[in-house]
């Protein structure tokens, strides 16, 4: 049996119901596939496979808190650190009633990769709840915030793991939390990014993985001879991630007639109205039946459906597995030309297989998604520089972030002979400094 079969298989056995997890090792490992083998014999014996699947240490907490009406609640806290060989642990935490281990462990090991994708110095981890923010109040929300925070301070530190916003943990959420780790703690330092302005925040960061995602599909398209202006996109979401790829898109000259929550979509033909959504979503925190009720060319419908719509681009900014064989077979029947991911892993394995059979432009969450991650590091430079950088230094570092991302995965493609493959390119750019960096380091 082959090393990465052997792995897979191992992989599978010892972690039992974890799907999420076995579909992100499955697509990593099985698209480096030609580096394994070129270096098969070294590998093996250092278990590079069995050391990079395997998280460094996994922590599981509970998180007890007060609601308004005086009765306690219990939630469950994750936190894995997968990788630090390349730079102190980087992930989100994410909020949402469907978290558990598994999907924790998926998103860290997507992180490992991304990170390393970035350029920048920061290693893998990600975490959060099965705590879910809907309807909660803001006393509701910071209880639990403390409580998490009371928890996981003991784990982390500017200069060892670095949390930031997911699902769910937006700049409310981090506030309350550095605020906790601060009293903690009692030392001021950039432990967590997404931070508000006042407060160590950097310019941009709200912004940064929606634009980010734009950069790069906008040079994707360049280097494929297509031009991003007038092209018609469907986003799904509507939250952090799909409001600002929506305003970035519609300010390179696309029309986006999509978004998505939880319990519907819009339909606008004559294009998102951002200043809208981000009023409904952001502010008032509402379904979007009120985007609908406040715009008359909008349509809205009960579960889900965005890749039904004719479009040249499809943006997935919602959640995992959203987009299945069926919408990857809708969006090739409409003439679909590009799908970049702006959630992580939001498109199934054989989804993936069959865009890309159908010649689609595919862009990998872990490369086109990484603008989020690489703005926290810029803003952990600050941090530590004690200096706030103008929004337009960030954004134009940003820019060439994601447009040397995309041509370190198509090199990365190329030298394998993948051409135009960009999942086995960003697979095999991102592994590469990762294993690099494990095997100079010796056995840990
Ligand atoms: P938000 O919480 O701001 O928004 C999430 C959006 O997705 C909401 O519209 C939400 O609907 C919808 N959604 C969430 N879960 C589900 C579900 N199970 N089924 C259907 N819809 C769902 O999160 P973000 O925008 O920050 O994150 C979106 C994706 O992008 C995630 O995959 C995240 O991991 C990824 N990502 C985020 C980064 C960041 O910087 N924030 C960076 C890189 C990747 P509703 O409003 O009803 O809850
Ligand atoms: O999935 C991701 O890259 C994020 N949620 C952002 C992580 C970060 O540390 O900014």
């Amino acid at each position: 049996m082959s090393y990465v079969d052997e792995v897979l298989e191992r992989v599978i056995a010892k972690n039992p119901a974890e799907p999420e997890f076995h579909q992100a090792v499955k697509e990593v490992l099985n698209s480096l596939r030609p580096v394994i083998e070129a270096n098969e014999e070294v590998y093996r014996k250092e278990a590079l496979l069995e050391r990079i699947t395997e998280p460094d240490r996994q922590f599981k907490f509970r998180v007890p808190w007060v609601d308004d009406k005086g009765q306690v609640q219990v939630n469950t806290g994750y936190r894995v650190q997968f990788n630090n060989s390349i730079g102190p642990y980087k992930g989100g935490l994410r909020l949402h009633p469907s978290v558990n281990l598994g999907i924790i462990k998926f998103l860290g090991f997507e992180q490992i990769f991304k990170n390393s994708l970035t350029g920048l110095p920061i290693g893998g981890g990600k975490g959060g709840s099965d705590f879910d923010p809907k309807g909660k109040s803001d006393r509701e929300i910071m209880a639990f915030c403390q409580s998490f925070m009371t928890e996981l301070c003991k784990y982390i530190g500017a200069d060892t793991d670095v949390p930031a916003g997911d699902i769910g943990t937006g700049a409310r959420e981090i506030g309350y939390m550095f605020g906790q780790f601060k009293r903690i703690r009692g030392t001021y330092e950039g432990v967590l990014t997404g931070k508000g302005l006042s407060y160590g925040g950097s310019l941009a960061r709200t912004e940064a993985t929606g634009y980010g995602l734009l950069y790069l599909t906008e040079e994707m398209l360049k280097c494929n001879g297509h031009d991003i202006k007038g092209k018609t996109v469907c986003v799904s979401g509507s939250g952090n991630v799909a409001i600002y790829a929506t305003q970035k898109a519609q300010q390179l000259g696309a029309k986006v007639v999509t978004v998505s929550d939880s319990t519907g979509w819009v339909y606008d033909p004559e294009g998102i109205d951002v200043d809208l959504l981000k009023e409904v979503k952001e502010v008032k925190r509402a379904r979007l039946t009120e985007y609908a009720a406040a715009r008359p060319s909008a349509e809205y419908h009960e579960g889900r459906g965005v890749w039904s719509i004719k479009c040249d681009i499809a943006l997935p900014c919602a959640t995992q597995n959203e987009l299945l064989l069926d919408d990857a077979k809708a969006l090739v029947a409409n003439g679909c030309i590009a799908v970049a991911e702006g959630a992580n892993m939001p498109t199934t394995l054989e989804a993936t297989e069959y865009l890309q059979q159908n010649k689609v432009l595919f862009a990998p969450g872990k490369a086109a998604n990484a603008g989020g991650v690489a703005t926290s590091a810029l803003e952990m430079s600050q941090n530590s520089e004690r200096l706030s950088w103008t929004f337009e230094e960030v954004d134009s570092k940003l820019q060439n972030i994601m447009v040397n991302i995309f041509h370190n995965l198509d090199d990365a493609a190329k030298r394998y002979g993948k051409e135009g493959d960009y999942v086995a390119g960003a697979n095999i750019a991102g592994f590469e400094k990762v294993a690099n960096a494990m095997m100079a380091q010796g056995v840990c």
